[in-house]
């Protein structure tokens, strides 16, 4: 199988369903904002991640939980449009389009972002067709995964580190900022599919390990400064001093570390009834140009 391929064609039935599930009935500009950050392309990583772990353990039909695999992009999405923000990173582009409180003003992108991230839990837990403890295990990884002990912590940690160039440091802030998202994609799907604890364990063991090769992938395409990138921090990242893997342990070091976390991570769903596809998406992280 092209994995390429196969994740573009998953990319574009996330697209079709964010389409189906923005929410309507509120203020125009809200809407739209937060409309114009969902659609503006990106890859849709994290909710395949859900849909494919499922897949992994063995359940087979996974319509009954597209709507929190979308939910997760609601998230990331919230995330990227506050990244961007004057307070935050300051960026005026975002997967190459003007970013959202660039068109919208800082006013509506925080507030689109803060909906976003609201209503991404209102989808997970009006879910009729999953058993409700099964749904407060899913808010609890996701909530975990994004917030101060996840996602937000990591943000909170870059933001204020004092520049050391240590190993803690960096490993610290990726593990939060990038890798326990991702981890607690992993860790739904399996969930989602009944998986056993064993499974469960290595889904999340696999999706810590891609987290990281796919933040030192990251910081590999912002250092060789690959123009497809566009919008991406590159040169004011640096400027801004972050810390990131080759500027800690150059460039080839850096590539042979992301290359270990994938052989781990691959190794560790082995025994998963369906692995290959995780296996794939393994490797494609490494291999991403964008
Ligand atoms: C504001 C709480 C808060 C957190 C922000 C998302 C994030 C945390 C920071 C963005 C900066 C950055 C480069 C993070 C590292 C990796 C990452 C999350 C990249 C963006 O995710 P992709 O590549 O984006 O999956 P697409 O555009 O494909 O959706």
């Amino acid at each position: 199988m092209d994995i390429k391929e196969y994740l573009k064609q998953q990319a574009e039935f996330i697209n079709s369903q964010i389409r189906r599930l923005i929410p309507s009935g509120i203020p125009e500009k809200l809407f739209k904002a937060m409309e114009y950050s969902l659609l503006a392309g990106g890859k849709r990583l994290r909710p395949v991640l859900i849909l494919e772990s499922a897949k992994a353990v063995g359940k087979e039909d996974v319509e009954d939980i597209i709507d929190i695999a979308v939910a997760s992009e609601f998230i990331h999405t919230y995330s990227l449009v506050h990244d961007d923000l004057p307070a935050m990173d300051d960026d005026d582009l975002r997967r190459g389009k003007p970013t959202c409180h660039k068109v919208f003003g800082e006013a509506i992108a925080i507030l689109a972002g803060d909906g976003l991230q609201s209503y991404a839990f209102e989808l997970i837990s009006k879910n009729q067709a999953v058993p409700p403890e099964k749904l407060i295990r899913v808010i609890n990884v996701l909530a975990h995964g994004t917030g101060i002990y996840g996602m937000v912590g990591g943000q909170a940690a870059d933001i204020l580190h004092e520049k050391e160039n240590s190993f803690d440091d960096i490993q610290f802030i990726h593990i939060h900022k990038t890798a326990k998202f991702i981890q607690s994609c992993c860790q739904i799907g399996g969930i989602l599919a009944d998986a056993s604890e064993e499974e469960e364990q290595a889904l999340k063991n696999y999706g810590l390990y891609i987290g990281l090769a796919f933040q030192i992938q990251d910081d590999i395409l912002d250092e060789i400064g690959d123009e497809k990138k566009l919008g991406k921090k590159t040169k004011k990242d640096r400027e801004k001093n972050k810390l990131t893997y080759p500027s800690i342990y150059g460039l080839e070091e850096s590539v042979k570390m992301a290359q270990e976390y994938v052989e781990k991570a691959t190794e560790e769903i082995k025994i998963l009834k369906n692995p290959e596809i995780l296996q794939g998406i393994a490797y494609y992280i490494i291999n991403r140009e964008v």
